[in-house]
């Protein structure tokens, strides 16, 4: 094939011969393009448990969602009123016989001011937008604290009595505002929970803040919002949102220490625990397992995950995890301790009657 033809293969030739295949190609094309967005949307709309901010849960949320429909609408405006005059221009001034020679244009103040001024103006609209929702994110009178510790790939809350520690799960009052403050162990995560409010992130050595109200109870998924590494898609947690006695009740029975074995099964995982490196890392109070670095498994049984959201707590789940982390979460910072099948079913019976 001669470079001639190669080139007209590749480069649309108006009149040429080549045309045609071209016209199928750019349709073939948009047909993809159409066809994708179909599926997104299907997909996006499909999955309703996903968290989505637009599904708001709170008034924060609502107003994020209020303010980006308006950005959304504005965008849209400036596509239309560009691609518009783009085509238009396009069209009627395009070259009509091959002869024809086209007036040149250098230049036009008015036009030129005119494109400045208009989005200095839209910039100066989504800025004033923009800082009115941010003010009314600040909510005021922290009524609840918690602390939140992001770690490669889990995450810890704290409530400030000090003894209640826990992961991947942390429980708010409905109604009451919450003020979160947010601290990282390694390197730079990001609190979101997408129904109930924004992004904040916790960059290590630093101490943010973020304020919650969400009025109705429910269960809500948050997540790391900020890549921080192989299983970043793997730091989920669940807030769960509850009436103001069932809130107490749990935090009051988060603060007791871990319930002692009851079955001989749960009495040998217990031995078989603290006689293996997991102390070292997992801490369980009331127990000489004091580990600092891990989650705190001391009410482990209650907990709706494990590996933050990677596996349903269940007894199958918790054993195979316990075989080897790295096969469910890879990379993970756990390692597969070596045990004998009927060790590790002991301590899955001792931590499933951690509740
Ligand atoms: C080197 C430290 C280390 C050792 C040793 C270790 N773990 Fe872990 N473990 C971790 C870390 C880190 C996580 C959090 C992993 C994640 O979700 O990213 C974890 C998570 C877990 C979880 C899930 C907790 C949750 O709330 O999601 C369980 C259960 C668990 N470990 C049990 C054990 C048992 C049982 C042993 C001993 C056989 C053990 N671990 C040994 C570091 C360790
Ligand atoms: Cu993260």
């Amino acid at each position: 094939m001669g470079v001639r033809r190669l080139l007209k293969s590749i480069v649309p030739v108006a009149g040429s011969h080549w045309e045609t295949p071209y016209v199928g190609l750019r349709r073939l094309v948009a047909a993809l393009v159409a066809v994708s967005f179909v599926v997104l949307a299907v997909a996006a709309e499909a999955d309703a448990a996903a968290p989505s901010i637009l599904r708001p849960a709170s008034q924060s949320a609502q107003d994020i969602r209020h303010l980006s429909l308006w950005l959304l609408v504005i965008c849209l405006l400036v596509f239309v009123v560009v691609e518009g005059l783009l085509i238009t221009v396009i069209v009627l001034f395009r070259r009509r016989r091959r002869e024809e020679d086209v007036r040149q244009v250098y230049g036009n103040s008015n036009l030129e001011f005119l494109w400045t001024l208009i989005p200095a103006i839209l910039v100066i609209i989504i800025f004033t937008m923009t800082i009115r929702s941010m003010g009314a994110l600040q909510l005021q009178g922290g009524e609840v604290a918690v602390k939140v510790t992001g770690h490669q790939w889990w995450w810890e809350f704290e409530y400030p009595d000090g003894k209640v520690k826990l992961a991947n799960e942390v429980h708010i009052p409905a109604g009451r505002t919450v003020n979160i403050s947010l601290e990282s162990a390694d390197v730079i995560h990001s609190f979101w929970v997408p129904q109930l409010g924004g992004k904040t992130d916790m960059p290590p050595g630093h101490v943010n803040r973020a304020t919650f109200l969400a009025a109705t109870p429910g269960v809500y998924q948050g997540e790391c919002a900020e890549f921080c590494g192989l299983q970043h898609a793997h730091m989920r947690f669940d807030l769960v949102v509850e009436d103001s006695a069932r809130f107490s009740a749990w935090l009051r029975h988060q603060g007791e220490p871990a319930a002692e074995p009851v079955s001989d099964q749960a009495k040998r995982g217990q031995q078989t625990f603290l006689s293996q490196p997991c102390l070292g890392c997992h801490a369980i109070r009331g127990t000489t397992a004091a580990g600092a670095t891990a989650p705190d498994l001391t009410h482990v049984g209650s907990r709706r995950s494990i590996g933050a959201g990677t596996l349903p707590n269940d007894p199958q789940s918790l054993e195979r995890w316990i075989r080897d982390p790295q096969a469910v979460k890879p990379g993970v910072l756990m390692p597969a301790v070596p045990m004998t099948d009927a060790q590790r079913a002991d301590i899955v019976a001792y931590l499933e009657g951690l509740q």
